[in-house]
Formats: structure tokens, C-alpha cells, sequence
């Protein structure tokens, strides 16, 4: 159907990834180089830890609070829900957003604890916007563990870390672009960009709806 708001609205772009694989970096490098060629680009981090909710996440994080795992579950989720209606609004004027996390990463860690299953996982972030494409940055958690400041919040553990990796690698599609991690940041942030210029999707769509 032709539905004109949408006709000029901006992409949404995701980085997911184990812990310190570099989509922090990546997502900065991909603002200033679309922001280059002329974008007007907003980026998101999740956990948002400014917000209530993310205060509380990031306590757990920390490990300055133990909860339960459906409640820290549903605290991510909601941490994404609060900032629903910004992105659209941004992605509808025309704003490219590009997210450093999203509910893939909810699912993943959530799944690779062994207490939830995959579908309880998915159900509420069920209805949330469409990444148009997924980038993510595969990295071998040993290798990762390398890199600067590894190993102080909760998830920061090898073992762990392989389980979150598979579980990406199992529900990845063919919105994902996988990307080799373990390269000089400069060559990702090409190839990055090569894919990034030819997304350019028109319908809004809502995940697992
Ligand atoms: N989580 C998150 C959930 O469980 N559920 C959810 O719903 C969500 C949203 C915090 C934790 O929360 C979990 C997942 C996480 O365990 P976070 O705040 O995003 O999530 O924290 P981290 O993933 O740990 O963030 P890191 O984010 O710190 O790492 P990045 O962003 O992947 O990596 P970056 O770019 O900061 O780089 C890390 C280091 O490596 C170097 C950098 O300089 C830096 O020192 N580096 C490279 N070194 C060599 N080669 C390269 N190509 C490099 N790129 C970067
Ligand atoms: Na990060």
C-alpha cells in the first residue's frame, strides 16, 4: 500500500554483538560517516541507563542488586519500550538512528542463562520497530576478553559469552549483515558503510508481528 509518511523516512540501523566485540566504536564511526555524506543521524544505546528503569539495570549490572531473570528481562524490554514513540517520530522526519543494542541482545542473554525459554523471551518485545538491517560483530569471546576493561560487569564471562554468541548465530536472518570483528576497526567501518548506503527501505514493519 502507498503510504506517504513513509516515503522519505530515515533507516534504522542495529549493532548487536558479545560483550566488547566494538559496536560502540562502529556505531560512532557510522554516524560521522553518514552524518559526512549529508544524514541528519541520532544513536541509541540499550541499556539506556538514564532512565529509571535503566538505573536499575544498571545497578544489576554492577552487581550492586541481584533480581530474578524474568525481571531483569522485562526491565531491558521496557527500557527499549520507553523510547518507542522518539524513534519513530525521528525515523518518519527523515533522522537515520542507528542503535548500539537491541532486542536481539534481550533475547540472547536472556535465553543463554538456560531458565527462559526462547519464546518467553521474544513475547514482549513483540511489536517494537524493525531494524531495516542488523549488523552484527562476530568476534570470538576469547579474543574479546583481550580488549580493554573486559570482565567487570555481570555477563563478562567467557563461558557465558560463547552461549550469548550462539544464540545469535541461531536466530540471525537475512536482515543480519555478520561482519568479521577481529580487523583493524577501519576496514569494519568500510565495510560497514558499503552495506549501510544501499539499505533503504520504504514500509515500517514491527518485529515478530
Ligand atoms: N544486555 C543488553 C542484556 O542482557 N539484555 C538487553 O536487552 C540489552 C540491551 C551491557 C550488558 O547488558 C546486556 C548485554 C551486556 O552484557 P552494554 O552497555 O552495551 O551492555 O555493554 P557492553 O556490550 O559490554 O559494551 P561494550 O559495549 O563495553 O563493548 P562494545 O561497545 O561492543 O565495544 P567498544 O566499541 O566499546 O570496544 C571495546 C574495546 O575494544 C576496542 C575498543 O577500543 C575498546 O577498548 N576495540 C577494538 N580493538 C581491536 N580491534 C577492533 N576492531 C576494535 N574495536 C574496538
Ligand atoms: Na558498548
Amino acid at each position: 500500500s502507498f503510504d506517504p509518511p513513509e516515503l522519505h523516512r530515515g533507516q534504522l540501523f542495529v549493532f548487536e554483538g558479545i560483550d566488547r566485540c566494538g559496536k560502540s566504536t562502529q556505531c560512532e564511526n557510522l554516524k560521522s560517516s553518514l552524518e559526512g555524506v549529508g544524514r541528519t543521524v541520532v544513536l541509541y544505546s540499550f541499556p539506556n541507563r538514564e532512565t529509571a528503569i535503566g538505573s536499575v539495570i544498571d545497578k544489576y549490572l554492577k552487581k550492586e542488586i541481584d533480581l530474578p531473570d524474568q525481571a531483569i528481562h522485562l526491565l531491558f524490554t521496557a527500557n527499549r519500550w520507553e523510547t518507542m514513540k522518539d524513534i519513530q517520530k525521528m525515523l518518519l522526519n527523515g533522522v537515520t538512528v542507528i542503535m548500539d543494542r537491541y532486542a536481539y541482545s534481550g533475547i540472547c542473554y536472556s535465553v543463554a542463562k538456560g531458565t527462559l525459554s526462547l519464546l518467553w523471551c521474544k513475547a514482549p518485545d513483540r511489536g517494537i520497530i524493525k531494524p531495516d538491517c542488523i549488523f552484527f560483530l562476530d568476534l570470538s569471546p576469547l579474543k574479546a576478553n583481550r580488549r580493554a576493561g573486559y570482565g567487570e560487569e555481570r555477563y563478562e564471562v567467557i563461558e557465558f559469552q560463547e552461549k550469548v554468541r550462539d544464540q545469535f548465530l541461531k536466530i540471525k536472518d537475512s536482515s543480519w549483515k555478520v561482519i568479521n570483528a577481529d580487523k583493524p576497526t577501519d576496514d569494519i567501518a568500510a565495510e560497514i558503510y558499503d552495506h549501510a548506503v544501499r539499505v533503504n527501505n520504504r514500509k515500517m514493519k514491527k518485529l515478530w508481528i
